[in-house]
This record gives C-alpha cells, structure tokens and sequence, in this order.
C-alpha cells in the first residue's frame, strides 16, 4: 500500500521529498507540481499518487496510471540547485536513474531515447520533463516519472503504441512501490552531481536500446530513419542515414521505433 505515512518513513532522500504532497488520485502529479512551482514550492518538492486520472505523456500523449498498481511521482527542480547545461539533460537524468533504480531491484534496463526504460524490450517506465520560463530564463523545472509496477500498471496495454510491461511480471514477484520510489530517489541524488559533466551520458549511452540497429524516429520536421550511433554530449540523438550523413536530434516529442530486431 502506497499511503502518506509510508512515504515519509523513507523521506527524505538526499535533497529530495523533504516536502510531500502525497493524493490517493488527482489528474496528474506533473501539473499539480507545475501548480506548486509556481506558488515558490521548494527545490526537491515530491508530488505522489497512487493514481493518475489525466495522467500525461509527451507532446499532448497520455500516460495510464491505474489506482493501486503504479508509480506515479514528480520532483520539483529549481535550476539554482543545478548546473544542467541543457534542459535536455533532466530527462537524461531521470530516465537513467529510473533504469538504474530497475537494476538495484534486479532487472536489466535499457533506454529507448529520450525518455522511456524498457525491460525485455516492453515499456515500463517514461519520463516527462516539464518547465517555467519568464521569457528565456528557467524558472523551474518538473520531472515526472511514471512507472508500471504491479501486473494492473499494464490492463490497458492493448491501447499502448509500443508493448509494455511492468517489474512484477519481469521480477516474477510483487514489488512494493514504496521500494521502487525509494530506489529511484536515491539513484536520482546520486548522479544528480553528475549533471553538466560528461560522466551523464556516457552512463545514458551505455544503456542505449537499438544501438548500431536501424530506427525511424518519428514526429520531428520529418520522419527520419537510419542507424542509431549514439547520442551526442547534449544528449541529442546521432542518427545516420543511408546517405552516410550522421544527423543529431534534440529531444523533444519525437518517438523512436526499431525498423527491424531479426
Ligand atoms: C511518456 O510519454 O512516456 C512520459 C510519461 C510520464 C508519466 C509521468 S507519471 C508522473 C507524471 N505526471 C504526469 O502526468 N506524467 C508524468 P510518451 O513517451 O509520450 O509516451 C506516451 C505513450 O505511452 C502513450 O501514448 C501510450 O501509448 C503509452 N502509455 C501510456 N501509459 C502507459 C503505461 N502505463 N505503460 C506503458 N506505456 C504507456
């Protein structure tokens, strides 16, 4: 059972969670930490709840969190606590947290760019990074992370655009989320150091998914598909195409799709 008092028995974790908002249900974490940003909620500020009922996904996509089954968490990040060259770079840092907090539970995790972790090639978690702006300054910035635990995270599966899958079914046991919060948090304070320095992506690109496959990354300018080869410093994707020429693309909505796995 996912509950207030339990959170905060495991809170805080480095400079994370010192303030809980904990809901049974709301319509999303992001945007009620969104809400709280605005109101001068502090750096490190953790919004929880067991169930999302307008749960969102990148580029207006949802996100399904059923009560009772999932993780659905945001951290509020204030940019004078980190040095993130890129804005880019948080949705490095909570997709690789997330799949290493995946490894520490005992699965092997990769990351399908940007922001999904994947488990035996099914989606259990994704990654939205949402921010304030007053004109080009960074005012704040929400990391939500929404992961599938127990076997009732996945129901609507048959609705998802790619296959997804959840720990229990790959752990073969139940889990308990308050674990799977509490390991996230802790990956997330440990290489959180690590923002602005290289030691981020080489960690990011050894867990690439599809590396040296061919990929169509869809929903940029222009659908684009070639060999994936890497990612940049920044965090961009390094796509090269037919042609030979080796694209770079920033993260923004785009969805990435293996051509062929035979
Ligand atoms: C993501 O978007 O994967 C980002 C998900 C972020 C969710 C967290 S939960 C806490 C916080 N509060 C929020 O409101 N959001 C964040 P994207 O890459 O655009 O993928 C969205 C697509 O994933 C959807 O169009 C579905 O096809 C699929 N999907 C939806 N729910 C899923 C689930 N539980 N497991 C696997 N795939 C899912």
């Amino acid at each position: 059972m996912l509950n207030e008092q339990r959170l905060q028995s495991i809170l805080p974790v480095g400079a994370f969670g010192e303030v809980l908002h904990f809901f049974k249900r709301i319509g999303s974490t992001n945007a009620e930490a969104l809400k709280l940003a605005r109101d001068q909620a502090v750096h490190g500020t953790l919004v929880v709840a067991d169930e999302q009922t307008e749960g969102r996904g990148r580029s207006g996509r949802s996100w399904s969190t059923p009560p009772g089954s999932g993780v659905a968490m945001s951290l509020i990040l204030r940019p004078e606590e980190f040095s993130v060259r890129q804005i880019g770079e948080l949705t490095v840092l909570g997709a690789l947290a997330t799949a290493e907090a995946f490894e520490r539970l005992g699965v092997e995790a990769q990351i399908k760019w940007p922001n999904d972790v994947l488990v035996a090639h099914g989606k259990a978690a994704g990654v939205l990074v949402e921010s304030g702006w007053m004109e080009d300054q960074l005012l704040y910035s929400v990391m939500g992370i929404g992961i599938n635990v127990l076997h009732a995270s996945v129901e609507k599966a048959d609705e998802f655009e790619f296959p997804a899958t959840c720990l229990e079914a790959e752990l073969g046991r139940r889990v308990d989320r308050l674990e799977v919060i509490q390991k996230v948090l802790e990956a997330l304070s440990e290489r959180s150091a690590q923002l602005g320095t290289g030691d981020l992506i080489t960690a990011w690109e050894d867990k690439l998914a599809y590396k040296g496959e061919i990929v169509t990354v869809q929903g940029g300018p222009m659908d684009s598909t070639g060999k994936l080869v890497g990612i940049t410093e920044q965090g961009q994707l390094r796509l090269q195409l037919f042609t030979g020429e080796v694209l770079q693309i920033g993260v923004g909505g785009q969805q990435l799709r293996p051509v062929d796995r035979s």
